[in-house]
């Protein structure tokens, strides 16, 4: 049904021009994306106007209804005063596409609100859809809301959003949820399988982690093995144990994981390892003894035999190693732990 002027919006040729010189895109493509936004716009003001129209429901009218109040509330309810309440309200002011569209089109919705809006009480529908015809009825696209693909009902069988979807831009085509495939997003993308497919529906289900497509939901439904797997003689997808093959690194251990596998580094007892931690060192690194299965930090400073000679010097433990200090209140001065100058300043005494 059509109702009320239905004249197309003109095409500002300003836009347009700023369209093909700041986005590069040809003018066929750019004048989908502005009749998109014009849209979502639109879609915007009915948004806010709905929101105008909640904010005032109840404007200046808290309490009793007395008879006077309930003939000025009704007065109120369709004035011009509250529809210009609301307008006000309608787009931020740097909104320039909305301001634009407001100040085009302000005398429609004036007239919905006077004579059209209890005929047509969805103001989208009346405004965007059929009155200044930027927006299309949910599941159809493009200039004139042609259904989408996959039909207006469920576009995409409901597996995927259809391009231009309620907008008069957009081509119709589906992209699909990531389950799905086709044009019709009916088929299952590799590494899902059918689990449901009539005239009008298509369900898809993961395969299992081991496969990269499959017949059913088990590793023994593969029909390839996912990087990382291998058919064992059941025909299952099994996981590739790459540790066998000793991949890492000298100071590393290897990690098998499902599918893959890493490489970590040993602990800094170690000098090559089968595992984390220091109870898994295949040699103890310099500085470290073995000790309850253990690569443990030796105590240098403990030794029979002094290691910090110097006089004046201790020794402290480090791990992996130790250091020889100058003891307190001395300091290291060419090779020797020498006592600290306490220096003091000069006293002036000019009395
Ligand atoms: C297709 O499957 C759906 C979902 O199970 C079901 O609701 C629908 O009735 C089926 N349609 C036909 C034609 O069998
Ligand atoms: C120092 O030596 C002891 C051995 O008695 C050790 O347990 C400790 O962890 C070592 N290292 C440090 C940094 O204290
Ligand atoms: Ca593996």
């Amino acid at each position: 049904m059509r109702s009320g002027p239905a004249a197309r919006p003109a095409r500002a040729p300003l836009a347009v021009a700023l369209c093909v010189t700041l986005l590069m895109l040809p003018p066929g493509l750019c004048a989908g994306e502005r009749r998109r936004l014009a849209c979502s716009t639109c879609r915007g003001i009915v948004d806010r106007f709905n929101q105008g129209l909640a904010d005032t429901a109840k404007k200046n009218f808290g309490g009793g209804n007395t008879a006077w109040e309930e003939k000025t509330l009704s007065k109120y309810e369709s004035s011009e005063i509250r529809l210009v309440e609301i307008i006000e309200k309608l787009c931020d002011s740097s909104n320039f596409e909305c301001n634009n569209m407001v100040e085009e089109y302000e005398e429609h919705i004036e007239k919905w609100w006077f004579k059209l809006k209890k005929k047509y009480p969805d103001l989208f529908k009346w405004f965007c859809i059929e009155t200044i015809e930027v927006c299309c009825p949910a599941g159809t696209y493009g200039p004139d809301c042609l259904a989408c693909h996959g039909g207006s009902e469920r576009p995409c069988h409901g597996n995927g959003h259809c391009d231009g979807d309620g907008t008069r831009g957009g081509d119709g085509t589906c992209s699909c949820n990531k389950e799905y495939t086709g044009d019709f997003c009916l088929d299952c993308s590799n590494g899902y399988y059918s689990t449901l497919r009539n005239e009008t529906h298509s369900v898809c289900t993961a395969c299992h982690a081991a496969c990269k497509t499959c017949t059913g939901s088990s590793n023994k439904d593969c029909q390839d093995c996912k990087e990382g797997w291998i058919k064992n003689e059941e025909a299952a997808c099994v996981d590739i144990d790459e540790c066998a093959a000793s991949p890492c690194k000298d100071h590393q251990y290897c990690l098998n994981t499902d599918g893959s596998f890493s490489c970590k580094a040993c602990d800094a007892s170690c000098i090559g390892c089968t595992g984390e931690g220091s109870d898994k060192c295949k040699i103890c690194a310099s500085g470290y003894t073995k000790e309850d299965e253990r690569c443990t930090d030796i105590d240098e400073c403990n030794l029979p035999e002094k290691v910090c000679m110097k006089e004046n010097q201790d020794c402290v433990n480090t791990s992996g190693s130790y250091k020889c200090v100058c003891s307190e209140g001395f300091e290291e001065k060419d090779g020797a732990c020498l006592q600290m100058q306490v220096k003091y300043l000069p006293v002036t005494d000019d009395e």
